[in-house]
């Protein structure tokens, strides 16, 4: 089978610690992979370097047997430890030319955006993608004021390398994100916090699908 370009991705998945009631991470994720995140991020805010290692290692094994592309959030030597895809940063971590530098031109690099300006300096820098948000407010990034579907706007306009809606993003306003331009959605509470991670993934995947046909 042809190999998919992890550009193509619609839907990503980011874990959140604290997320799981009764359930496990690897579950968790699997039944997102399995409803159709088609790239996955391990973002662990308070975790010690061992549980992530430990985390890490578990969500590679995971996502390899998907072939899913698998990010890891800031800690760029558990993403080289654990043979990750690559490694997301926001504005105020490791500078992207140093991370380039580490993790050398294959990996897949993303940056946090909050507005247009941050988008195309990322984009002049070398990023492979941008999250762009938060677009609604949300309990997941606390103190980050919502950027609204206005930077949405922004960034289907100007941005030309993948960029994904991030924030505050649940099924109920999925199609408000999508008609403001926005062609991949990422969300953590909605998809980790849910009951069901694999209907809902299944959702966003419908929803879309359906902006893309112009439905
Ligand atoms: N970056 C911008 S908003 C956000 C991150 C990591 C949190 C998104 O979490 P949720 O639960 O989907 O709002
Ligand atoms: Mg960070």
């Amino acid at each position: 089978m042809e190999k998919r370009d992890w550009r193509d991705f619609k839907l990503y998945a980011i874990t959140a610690a604290n997320y799981h009631p009764g359930r496990g991470l690897l579950e968790v994720m699997e039944q997102a992979i399995l409803g159709g995140a088609d790239i996955v991020q391990l973002r662990a805010k308070d975790a010690s370097k061992e549980e992530l290692l430990r985390d890490a290692r578990a969500l590679r094994e995971l996502t390899a047997r998907y072939g899913v592309p698998f990010i890891v959030n800031d800690h760029i030597d558990v993403a080289l430890e654990v043979g990750a895809d690559g490694a997301h940063f926001g504005q105020d971590d490791m500078p992207l030319a140093e991370a380039r530098r580490i993790l050398g031109p294959d990996a897949i690099i993303g940056i946090s955006t909050h507005s247009l300006e941050q988008a195309l300096a990322a984009e002049r820098g070398g990023a492979d993608y941008i999250g762009v948000g938060p677009v609604f407010p949300t309990g997941t990034k606390p103190g980050r004021a919502a950027v609204t579907t206005a930077y949405v706007r922004e960034a289907a306009a100007n941005v030309s390398i993948p960029w994904v809606a991030i924030g505050g993003i649940t099924l109920a306003n999925a199609d408000e994100v999508l008609a403001a331009g926005a062609t991949r959605l990422c969300a953590v509470s909605a998809i980790v916090g849910d009951a069901r991670p694999a209907d809902v993934c299944r959702a966003f995947r419908a929803r879309i699908d359906a902006a893309e046909r112009g439905a």
